[in-house]
């Protein structure tokens, strides 16, 4: 609550509520990680959405990156996206850590282990890359960064280079991991947009926006005055969640029905 003086007398007035500008509606889309599965349900959801709650302005779509990795279907996301399936969406693609290390890989084999261990192997495996077993350390990476760059379309590297790191919508701002504190927003590295995690999850800061994330798994969606974090785990967790932002209001749609989204119903 923020307390202002007026005139003689003292009033209360509640804080203003975040807000997206006027005539825009937007759904932001969490961490979706190689389950396609999960993205064309959620797409399907969003879709009904727009049609059951129809409205004069304009729809968008903010996908918070991270495509690939992990699930068993990143190239397929990847060209689905390149599709954009929501008729009539605006739609903003937003760079994610795991999209950044493809586009590294394709140029440096020495982030291969790195990379392979929080889940580019599954990325590889999609594209058809595969090791050779006569080859081991870094002639194996090299290898497989060249089958990489002989297999993967260049549009879909198009599609990767093309990503924005954060984009701003009235007094929200979305980015894939979020921000750093006390960082002014036009000041901030691409390496805490992509990367940041407890700095800034632990942080009651006032960024100048209310930040719009993904990156770290949560079991709920979770509101701050700050921040909105959208990442729900869809990789393990089968669920892959939105936020509805409209005027001041927040609302959630997912895949699957978890508990937090069946009491949010009620
Ligand atoms: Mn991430």
């Amino acid at each position: 609550m923020i307390g202002r003086w007026f005139g003689g007398g003292r009033k209360t007035q509640p804080a203003r509520r975040a807000a997206v500008p006027a005539g825009y509606r937007v759904y932001a889309i969490g961490d979706i990680h190689g389950r396609l599965d999960l993205l064309t349900a959620l797409h399907r959801d969003i879709l009904e959405d727009s049609t059951r709650h129809p409205h004069d302005g304009t729809n968008v779509v903010i996908y918070l990156g991270d495509y690939i990795d992990r699930g068993p279907d990143s190239r397929e996301v990847i060209e689905h996206l390149m599709r954009a399936p929501l008729p009539g969406f605006e739609s903003v693609r937003l760079m994610g850590n795991h999209d950044e290390a493809l586009l590294k890989f394709l140029d440096d084999p020495m982030i291969g282990p790195s990379w392979s261990s929080y889940g580019g192997d599954a990325t590889l495996l999609s594209y058809g890359v595969r090791a050779q077993p006569d080859t081991i350390g870094f002639a194996r990476w090299e290898d497989m960064r060249r089958q990489l760059v002989e297999i993967m379309p260049i549009t879909h590297v198009a599609f990767l280079r093309a990503l924005k790191t954060s984009v701003e919508a009235g007094d929200y701002m979305f980015v894939h991991a979020g921000v750093r504190p006390g960082v002014p927003l036009a000041a901030q590295r691409q390496e805490d947009l992509l990367w940041i995690r407890d700095t800034f999850l632990d942080s009651a800061l006032d960024h100048g926006k209310v930040v719009v994330h993904g990156h770290t798994p949560v079991d709920a969606p979770e509101v701050r005055p700050n921040r909105i974090g959208v990442d729900t785990g869809a990789f393990a967790s089968g669920v892959l969640t939105a936020v509805v932002l409209e005027g001041e209001s927040h609302r959630f749609l997912c895949t699957g029905t978890p508990g937090w989204a069946r009491i949010a119903a009620q």
